[in-house]
């Protein structure tokens, strides 16, 4: 029902609104992110199975919809300030971060900050990080010792769609990737 190019662009326009501007269509975000369904679909344009079809097959899986089906919501990368009410975990003894040269040197200096986002995005493995680093240049891979951070208390968190999620990496826990 949705042929590959909508599907981006409804997934990219839900990634905007749901993450970033619900304003720039005229709808509000509940405290924990959610916003109505119904309300959503009329001011995009679009059905019902349109909306279902591409949070299904979203390869990132950025997207859920309520178990009632009244509510939908980004599972990360929020810009707006919500909370989105995950529990905090153990994460694994090692995590990575990918990004471009150019964020290097202030990264090394200053260490990861949240930037426009509400949490600093971590990920599972290498090929996750390269990704997420392409977005913005050549990507470089920085090692992240979330072992010893959670030893000394910073809290990490895992979204629903398998993103590692933390306030602040300083840069000591920070190794890059040769
Ligand atoms: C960099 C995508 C200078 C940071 C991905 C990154 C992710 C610094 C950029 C999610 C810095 C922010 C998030 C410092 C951090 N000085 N630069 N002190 N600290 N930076 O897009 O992590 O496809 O906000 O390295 O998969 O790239 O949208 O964050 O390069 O999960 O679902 O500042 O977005 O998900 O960029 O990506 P972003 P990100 P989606």
């Amino acid at each position: 029902i949705v042929d590959n190019q909508k599907e981006k662009y409804i997934s990219k326009k839900l990634s905007y609104i749901l993450r970033h501007r619900p304003d720039s269509i005229g709808i509000t975000l509940d405290e924990e992110g959610w916003t109505n369904v119904e309300i959503l679909l009329s001011k995009m344009e679009i059905t019902r199975e349109e909306l279902n079809y591409v949070v299904v097959n979203n390869s990132k899986k950025r997207f859920v919809i309520s178990d009632d089906n009244l509510k939908i919501r980004a599972n990360q990368g929020h810009s707006v300030k919500i909370d989105l009410k995950l529990k905090e975990v153990k994460p694994p003894e090692e995590l990575f971060h990918g990004t471009t040269n150019k964020f290097l040197e202030s990264i090394m200096r200053k260490g990861l900050s949240k930037m426009n986002r509400n949490h600093v995005h971590l990920s599972v493995d290498i090929p996750t990080a390269m990704q997420v680093g392409s977005r913005h240049g050549k990507p470089i891979i920085l090692l992240v010792n979330s072992g010893s951070m959670y030893k000394q208390g910073y809290k990490f968190y895992l979204s629903e769609n398998g993103v590692w999620l933390t306030n602040e990496v300083p840069s000591k826990f920070l190794t890059l990737k040769d």
